[in-house]
């Protein structure tokens, strides 16, 4: 069970000198959705949060903008954001030496499974060589520095079990099927072998697909639940899609980034499944996120050719009880309400966007 001083609700800090510290930790993929959500989740329990981001030619920080606080207001800002990359090792052991987390999270990656087809160098790179890069980072900061607590959460996917048949556990031999998730498999093994080599307090969350209002666009769910906003709305007719008879275990983000952390604050370091424990088809999260504003998903869905995937992974649905009877975790949202969730906030969101397409000042065409 997590240790008493890091139950819910308790200050997280670490003792130094006789005094008490807050918690550092350190957080790659920080403007992700999951980032946002482990953030939030990490800042309430006292930690102090410092996050890796990459550059790109926009803003990228829009999911953490609302708990973002200005540096030079210093005793307020308890997250910082620093530039780095999973494909640049010298920038890792540069900010784990300045930063010196108590606990890093590996959550950056190239994440979409039909894109890794199309970058599978690139998905290589980040996916499965950036993770040996900062487990090399942290290994050799320890060396240097004594500060052998540091513990590390590497973000494992249920896309490494693939076409291996439900319920998939911990003990389920992986079977990846596409450049994304046998890159996650490289990274998980990597993660066991600094845990077996070094004695390094590293683990795999193996978790199951989670959502959230705050999804990438790109992503079936939100994909839908953009759709649904819009058409409602009248500012979108058609929504094209792939694969509906695809069956995914489907959960909230939110809770999920507390099995992470709750996974650092064992004694001794494991991996754990993470999922409902409950599938659904594509094509029953249509029926549900359509129902939810009276409209049938047959008078919109058209079918292209172009969301199928070269190998599919036709179905997942996780066996967590290890992470339930070990680490006490278990699921808040359940499969309607998560839907009704995402729903809710994208016909708020498709609401405000008429308001500007109304106004002139977006085209209505521009799909998301
Ligand atoms: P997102 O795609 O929302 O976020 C990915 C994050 O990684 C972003 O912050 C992105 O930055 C960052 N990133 C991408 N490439 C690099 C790079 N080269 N260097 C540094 N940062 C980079 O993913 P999620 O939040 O949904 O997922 C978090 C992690 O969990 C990922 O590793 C994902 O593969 C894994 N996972 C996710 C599941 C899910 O259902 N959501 C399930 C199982 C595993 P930017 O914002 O600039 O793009
Ligand atoms: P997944 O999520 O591949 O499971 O990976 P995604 O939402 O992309 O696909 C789920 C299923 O829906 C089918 N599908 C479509 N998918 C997308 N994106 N777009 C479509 O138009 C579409 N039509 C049908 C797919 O074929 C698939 O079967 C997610 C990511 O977050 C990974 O990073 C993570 O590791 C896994 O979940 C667990």
């Amino acid at each position: 069970m997590a240790s008493e001083s890091n139950q819910p609700g308790s200050p997280s800090t670490t003792p130094e000198n006789g005094e008490t510290k807050p918690k550092i930790a350190m957080i790659t993929g920080i403007t992700g959705q999951d980032g946002s959500y482990l953030t939030e989740f990490l800042l309430n329990k006292g930690y102090e949060v410092h996050g890796l981001i990459r550059r790109s030619s926009n803003f990228n920080t829009q999911r953490i903008n609302h708990i973002y606080i200005d540096p030079h207001n210093a005793h307020k800002a308890r997250m910082k954001l620093h530039y780095a990359d999973l494909s640049d090792a010298s920038s890792l052991r540069r900010w784990l030496d300045t930063i010196n987390p108590d606990e890093v999270y590996n959550l950056a990656a190239q994440s979409h499974v039909a894109v890794s087809f199309e970058v599978p160098d690139y998905t290589a790179d980040v996916v499965a060589t950036g993770v040996v890069r900062l487990l090399e980072a942290v290994r050799s900061h320890i060396a240097a520095t004594g500060r052998s607590h540091i513990k590390y959460y590497q973000a494992g996917s249920s896309e490494m079990f693939g076409s291996t048949p439900p319920p998939q556990s911990e003990t389920t031999p992986f079977h990846p099927r596409s450049p994304y998730a046998a890159s996650k498999c490289a990274a998980h093994w990597y993660t066991v072998n600094y845990r077996e080599a070094y004695g390094m307090f590293a683990c795999n969350g193996i978790l199951f697909n989670h959502e959230s209002p705050r999804r990438g666009e790109n992503f079936v769910t939100r994909k839908i639940t953009r759709a649904v906003g819009r058409i409602k709305v009248g500012l979108q007719s058609k929504l094209f899609l792939g694969n509906l008879q695809a069956s995914r275990d489907w959960g909230f983000a939110g809770d999920y980034v507390e099995a992470m952390w709750m996974m650092l604050q064992q004694e001794k370091p494991d991996d754990y499944v993470v999922a409902t424990e409950e599938s659904h088809t594509v094509e029953e999260f249509l029926e549900a996120a359509f129902g939810i504003v009276g409209m049938n998903w047959k008078d919109h869905v058209v079918i292209d050719k172009r969301y199928f995937r070269p190998a599919e992974v036709d179905n997942l649905k996780g066996d967590s009880s290890k992470a339930r009877k070990v680490l006490g975790w278990k699921p808040k949202v359940g499969f309607e309400q998560l839907v009704k969730m995402m729903v809710d906030e994208d016909v708020d969101l498709a609401k405000r966007e008429k308001v500007l397409v109304d106004a002139g000042y977006i085209d209505s065409q521009q799909q998301p």
